[in-house]
């Protein structure tokens, strides 16, 4: 089997050096070395050439490197050509530390105390117990949950809002954008782990915020254009945010005079809350790869109608 590997260059050099070793059959070439285009039937990247379908006219697989695969225009793929994102549990065990980590410095009133501490401000305030906190995880997909699982147990008031309804053992789960107004209400800390598509895109704007209750706070690490920037500035201006915590931006990188960068109340993070780690996600690349040719369904297969 012939494949490209189109994104960050150690990770692909790691990969190509393992699957030598260990499934010789499986020859993974790191781009911009190609071997014969006609021969390659599988593309793992991040963000792929221009004109993908003449460059590699056989192809038969698209792999995103990440976990979403918003990057690509799926518009231009043929609809026959399926398209599956990163599933592995060294990028899921990144995006529940970053949760978590932000989760816990919002609820103990970390980004206030961070600015009393630049102005030389030695001031107590009340600690509440997890249980009295209310956090709510937009998106209960494989990040979502697995954020939510770990939140639960740390002992907070856990509830998840995603598209179809679900069931998670000690969460309050909402579904649908009829039962999101409900979700907000009962919601302190708000994380977003969606996917970008239309519907999500713009999502977190301020009628949005104002469902929250007053001084909510913001966790957001789905994609950049889900938040409208304006609308969590004037939200953290008039107090309905209280403090953000924001892994993804638009554009990225945030250009050095953006606003974000120097807010008091924002803690700003280059897109780094979870990646594709390259020994974890080996087991979960050969296994998907395996039963491609075996004929078997693969694991994270984007719905071309939702999107995701
Ligand atoms: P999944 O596809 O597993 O889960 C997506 C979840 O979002 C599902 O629960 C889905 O609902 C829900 N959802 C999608 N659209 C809507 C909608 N319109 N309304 C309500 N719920 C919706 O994705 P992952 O959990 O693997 O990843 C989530 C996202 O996290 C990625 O797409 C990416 O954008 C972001 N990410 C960010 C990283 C970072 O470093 N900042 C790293 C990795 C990922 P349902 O359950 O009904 O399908
Ligand atoms: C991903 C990401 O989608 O890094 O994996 O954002």
């Amino acid at each position: 089997m012939q494949i490209v590997y189109k994104s960050e260059p150690q990770r692909g050099l790691l990969w190509q050096q393992w699957l030598a070793q260990h499934a010789p059959d499986i020859q993974l070439h790191l781009w911009p070395e190609i071997g014969i285009a006609e021969e390659v039937e599988v593309l793992v990247a991040w963000q792929p050439p221009a004109d993908l379908m003449t460059v590699f006219p056989n192809l038969k697989l698209l792999i995103s490197v990440g976990a979403g695969a918003d990057q690509f225009d799926l518009t231009q793929l043929p609809a026959s050509l399926p398209v599956v994102r990163m599933i592995e549990p060294g990028l899921t065990q990144g995006m529940v530390e970053y949760v978590t980590f932000a989760v816990l410095g919002l609820h103990r009133d970390m980004p206030r105390y961070f600015q009393q501490q630049r102005a030389a401000q030695w001031q107590t305030h009340p600690i509440k117990p997890p249980a009295q906190r209310r956090v709510g995880v937009m998106g209960l997909g494989e990040l979502g949950q697995a954020a939510i699982q770990q939140l639960a147990s740390l002992g907070f008031d856990c509830a998840g809002w995603s598209r179809s309804p679900r069931q998670i053992p000690g969460v309050q789960c909402f579904a649908g954008n009829h039962q999101l107004a409900d979700f907000l209400a009962r919601t302190d800390i708000l994380i977003c782990l969606l996917p970008l598509t239309p519907e999500t895109r713009g999502l977190l704007n301020a009628q949005l915020f104002a469902q929250l209750p007053r001084g909510a706070s913001l966790v957001q690490a789905g994609r950049g254009q889900q938040l409208v920037q304006d609308d969590l500035l004037s939200a953290l201006e008039s107090g309905q945010l209280s403090a953000a915590v924001l892994d993804v931006t638009a554009p990225e990188p945030l250009p050095p005079e953006h606003p974000l960068w120097r807010h008091p109340a924002i803690w700003l993070t280059p897109h780094i809350a979870s990646t594709t780690q390259a020994e974890t996600a080996l087991a979960a690349l050969l296994e998907n790869l395996r039963r491609w040719e075996r004929g078997e369904s693969l694991r994270g297969v984007i719905d071309r109608q939702q999107g995701y």
